[in-house]
C-alpha cells in the first residue's frame, strides 16, 4: 500500500507520498497511468521529506466524485421507512443496475478536520461513512479513501427527485485523509466504522464490513464507465451500509469520525 497525500504549502497544494513529495507529479498524472504502472511512476518522482504542512482533501478540484446508493440492506430498510414512495428503493436495491448519482466536484471537498455542514433549510440530516473508490482513466480500481456522503434525509424522503438537493451542497462530501494506492482485492472485507460526538460524549456508534455489500466493487465501477469516460480518473462513494436510528439528527457542533480500512476521517459539523 502507498499513502498518497495532498497538502496545504505556500506556493499552492501539493501530492506527497509516504511522507514525501512527489517532484512534478500528481493524482491526475498517476490515474492517467495503467495500474501496473503507477508504483514505479511513484518512486521516481519522490523528493524531500514533508515537514508538517497541512492535509487538504485528497483529490484535485477537477476530479468527480460519483456515488452509488442502497448497496447495503440497512440502507434500503431506512429509506423505504423515510419516505412516501418506498417502492423505489425496494427495486434498485434487486434490479441489475445500480444507482448511481453525482455526487461532487473535487474542489467541493473537505478534507481532514474541515466542517461538514447541516443544510439551513433541511431537519434531519445524517453521515453516511463510506468507501471511495479510486479509479483510473482505464476504470481500475486502484485505491481507496475514507468518505463521507453527508444527506438531508428529509429532503430526499418528501421526493426522491430532490435527491440532488440532499446530497449535493456545501460541505456535503468529505474525504481523507488520503489515497491508499492497493490491489481492489484488499478492499472486498475492509471494516467501516462511524462515531458521533455530541458536547465530548459519544452519541452513537456503529460499524459494518465491505462484505455486507449486495453489490460487487467491479459492479459499481462497470456501471459507472459504460457511457462515461474519466480522463482525470474518478472517485467512487460505494454507499452506506450504517445509518443511525431516525430521532438522529446531526447538529453544528458534532464531531463525526468515519473509519474505513486503515483511514480515518474526523469531520466537525460547522
Ligand atoms: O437513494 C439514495 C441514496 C442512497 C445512498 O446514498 C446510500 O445508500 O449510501
Ligand atoms: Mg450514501
Amino acid at each position: 500500500m502507498i499513502r498518497l497525500s495532498r497538502h496545504r504549502t505556500g506556493t499552492g497544494p501539493r501530492w506527497a507520498a509516504e511522507g514525501r513529495w512527489l517532484n512534478g507529479l500528481d493524482l491526475t498524472d498517476l490515474l492517467s497511468l495503467r495500474r501496473d504502472q503507477i508504483a514505479a511512476r511513484v518512486s521516481e518522482a519522490l523528493g524531500d521529506v514533508v515537514s508538517g504542512e497541512p492535509l487538504l482533501a485528497p483529490v484535485n478540484g477537477d476530479h468527480e466524485i460519483w456515488a452509488s446508493g442502497v448497496t447495503y440492506l440497512r440502507s434500503r430498510d431506512a429509506r423505504r421507512h423515510e419516505s412516501s414512495v418506498a417502492d423505489v428503493y425496494e427495486r434498485v436495491y434487486d434490479a441489475d443496475r445500480p444507482e448511481l448519482f453525482f455526487k461532487s466536484p473535487g474542489f467541493r471537498v473537505r478534507g481532514p478536520g474541515e466542517a461538514i455542514r447541516v443544510r439551513r433549510d433541511a431537519s434531519w440530516t445524517v453521515p453516511e461513512p463510506e468507501l471511495v473508490l479510486v479509479i483510473n482513466a482505464h476504470g481500475e480500481i486502484v485505491g481507496y479513501s475514507a468518505g463521507n456522503d453527508v444527506s438531508s434525509r428529509d429532503i430526499e424522503g418528501e421526493n426522491p427527485l430532490y435527491l440532488p438537493q440532499a446530497k449535493l451542497y456545501d460541505g456535503s462530501c468529505a474525504l481523507g485523509p488520503w489515497v491508499a494506492l492497493c490491489a481492489p482485492d484488499k478492499l472486498q472485507k475492509l471494516a467501516i466504522e462511524l462515531s458521533i460526538e455530541r458536547g465530548g460524549a459519544e452519541i452513537f456508534r456503529g460499524q459494518t464490513s465491505v462484505a455486507q455489500m449486495k453489490r460487487s466493487l467491479e459492479e459499481l465501477t462497470g456501471y459507472l464507465f459504460r457511457e462515461l469516460s474519466f480522463p482525470h480518473g474518478v472517485f467512487l462513494m460505494t454507499g452506506t451500509g450504517i445509518v443511525p436510528p431516525d430521532h438522529f439528527g446531526l447538529k453544528t457542533g458534532d464531531q463525526v469520525t468515519v473509519r474505513v480500512g486503515t483511514q480515518t476521517l474526523v469531520s466537525p459539523v460547522g
